[in-house]
């Protein structure tokens, strides 16, 4: 059984906490100064374990066994939301880390490779999931040359500032990985709401994003009368509130959407406001729910635009991801693992949140573990799990990626 050392991996997890701390939170937005010293740490962590560890040209930091393949690839992401937490994402770095020592430091599993990686930008300051979708190859030029985050700040920028633009990027070898583990908090209720201790992870919701435009006339709050207005912010209101009215017709049981990002201009107390942004977020496990859903905002705008005199313009506002399902035989792999050591207390889930392990499946073999959030909280300072489900999380990865290795999935 790999040996996984608790106290060295609970350390770890402190010690990558550390970079860029706020509070019981974490600030390392892709590319920015902490995330390019979470990296550079963790390419020293990485080498410490054995692996040839190269930081690429998007920033995935990729850390490659020398023991012959087919090698099990472990891993999630180090970058964060801006206010993110200090779980999300670094809890599976960390853990591909430790699974990397485990396996060493048992005769019976050190000669199995496992390559470990940290993507870039999962969280879609610039393109959601761009480290891993530079990795299987399906980041576009056009996904990249659009890519600009909401400061204004270009990706092209933010590579040149991290001194990357002429680093080459890595690609992901078919033939060197058998299969992709992403270990991730479920940033839900579920779990906990279950007493249970690990998720294995059925699908992987789809996200798609788009920004409604309002162009009014800005005016006068006092002089101009109601009749005469062009209010560009009373016509996002009236929007969101058809979205919110209509959405649940057509919506599928776990189905969500989010508009959690507004802007007015020019944001005074004494002006109507003549221009707005509403970015409408909406996920599902279902494409076709998802295509309803698109359809529904795009009527909308059209009968906003028929009735106001505000302009409407509805735009892509991030690159979609579809819905993905995880692969059988590692999931079999995954629940196996979690029996042995949690037994009865796992169960099979779908994931809410969308994740990098979504974007290799297009490429790989795929499928994640899930450990519980405390009050189901993520994307805030307040995310946080209980060390011995970290601890426990890590063991079931462990056992897992040993007997996949052990599989006749290596070929
Ligand atoms: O939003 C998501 O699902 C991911 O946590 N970035
Ligand atoms: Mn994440
Ligand atoms: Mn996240």
């Amino acid at each position: 059984m790999p040996n996984v050392n608790p106290d060295r991996l609970l350390t770890d997890l402190d010690a990558l906490r550390a970079i860029g701390a706020q509070g019981t939170g974490v600030v390392r937005p892709a590319f920015s100064a902490k995330d390019m010293e979470a990296r550079r740490w963790l390419a020293r962590k990485f080498a410490d374990a054995g692996l040839e560890t190269t930081i690429d040209g998007v920033g995935n930091v990729f850390g490659r066994s020398r023991r012959a393949g087919p090698a099990l690839l472990v891993g999630s992401h180090s970058d964060t939301q801006p206010t993110g937490g200090w779980l999300d994402g670094a809890l599976g770095v960390v853990y591909a880390l430790e699974v990397v020592r485990a396996l060493a430091d048992d005769p019976a599993t050190a000669q199995l490779p496992v390559d470990a990686i940290s993507f870039q930008d999962e969280e879609s300051r610039f393109v959601g999931c761009l480290g891993s979708r530079s990795f299987v190859g399906s980041l576009s030029p056009e996904q990249e040359a659009a890519a600009i985050d909401r400061d204004g700040v270009t990706l092209a920028d933010a590579l040149a500032g991290a001194g990357l633009a002429a680093t080459p990027r890595l690609r992901g070898d078919p033939a060197r990985h058998c299969g992709f583990l992403e270990a991730h908090i479920e940033q839900g209720p579920q779990l906990e709401d279950d007493a249970k201790r690990i998720g294995v992870v059925t699908t992987i919701v789809g996200v798609r994003g788009l920004r409604i435009i309002f162009r009014g006339q800005q005016n006068h709050a006092g002089t101009t009368m109601m009749a005469r207005r062009r209010d560009a912010a009373a016509a996002l209101f009236d929007y969101a509130s058809a979205v919110n009215r209509e959405f649940p017709r057509i919506a599928a049981a776990r189905s969500v959407w989010t508009m959690g990002r507004v802007q007015v201009v020019p944001n005074a107390t004494s002006i109507v406001p003549g221009y707005a942004e509403l970015d409408l977020q909406f996920r599902d496990a279902d494409d076709t729910v998802l295509d309803a859903m698109e359809a529904l905002a795009e009527r909308l705008v059209a009968e906003a635009n028929r009735q106001s005199g505000v302009r409407l313009e509805l735009q892509r506002a991030r690159a979609p991801i579809a819905p993905t399902r995880m692969d059988g035989t590692l999931r079999r792999h995954l629940a196996a693992a979690a029996e042995r050591h949690a037994p009865g207390q796992w169960l099979e889930m779908p994931s809410g949140a969308f994740h990098d392990a979504g974007i290799v499946s297009a490429r790989l073999p795929a499928a994640m573990l899930f450990i519980p959030s405390i009050g189901g909280i993520s994307h805030d300072f307040a995310e946080d799990s209980r060390r011995d489900d970290i601890v426990l999380g890590c063991r079931v990865l462990a056992d897992a990626a040993a007997s996949i290795l052990g599989s006749d999935l290596r070929g």
